[in-house]
């Protein structure tokens, strides 16, 4: 285990001991997408030739399906102008201050998987975009810990954002299910769009 595990492995530890069960139910493996995912390099571009899998719509072409949207958070007009989904994506998520979006759960392997995303910020000079992983513990007991932040600026690939899941597998063989959750800070507004997860370690 890296140093960074283990801090996080302690830090993973506290929380947990405050952490009240958010969110009840099993997590089973067609719902998470644990089974041979359909893999690309959206990142190429960017010299980053890992295999990604989409979160579930995680372009916001299917609207708001699988995302869990609070304070105005909503699907609108105009996609992230790199289109690495595909030429004729056309949607983006909103995300307006004081907002939330949290995915559905998605599958990854216990050993830092990697989370990417496109971003734009629209408001607020010193709004930043916070992005946790929520990760369930055992049955009943999700705990958020904070994956990264952007600083903002037009359309953008997020740097690459390691999640430290190693904690209790639930589904076999040594998979997780965790979900990402995008928040602004400080007042801004945000927009992301094709969200994405390295499930394994391939880098
Ligand atoms: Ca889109």
């Amino acid at each position: 285990m890296t140093r960074t595990a283990l801090t996080f492995a302690g830090a993973i530890a506290t929380t947990a001991a405050l952490a009240a069960p958010a969110h009840a139910g099993v997590l089973t493996k067609s719902a998470t997408g644990c089974d041979d995912p359909v893999l690309s390099q959206p990142f190429k571009a960017w010299l980053d030739n890992s295999s990604y899998k989409p979160v579930q719509n995680g372009n916001f072409e299917a609207g708001d399906a699988g995302w869990t949207l609070t304070g105005g958070a909503k699907v609108v007009d105009g996609n992230a102008s790199q289109h690495v989904g595909g030429a004729a994506d056309s949607r983006s998520l909103l995300l307006p201050a004081g907002s939330s979006a949290t995915s559905a759960p998605v599958c990854v392997g216990l050993n830092e998987p990697t989370l990417r995303y496109f971003a734009r910020k629209n408001s607020g000079l010193l709004s930043t975009l916070l992005v946790q992983v929520q990760v369930q513990l055992e049955l009943g007991v999700w705990v958020t810990l904070p994956v990264g932040v952007d600083l903002g600026g037009a359309w953008h690939p997020s740097l690459p954002s390691l999640v430290v899941a190693n904690l209790l597998p639930l589904l076999p063989p040594d998979m997780t299910a965790v979900r990402f959750k995008f928040s602004p800070l400080l007042g801004g507004a945000w927009q992301i769009d094709d969200v994405y997860v390295d499930p394994r370690v391939s880098h």
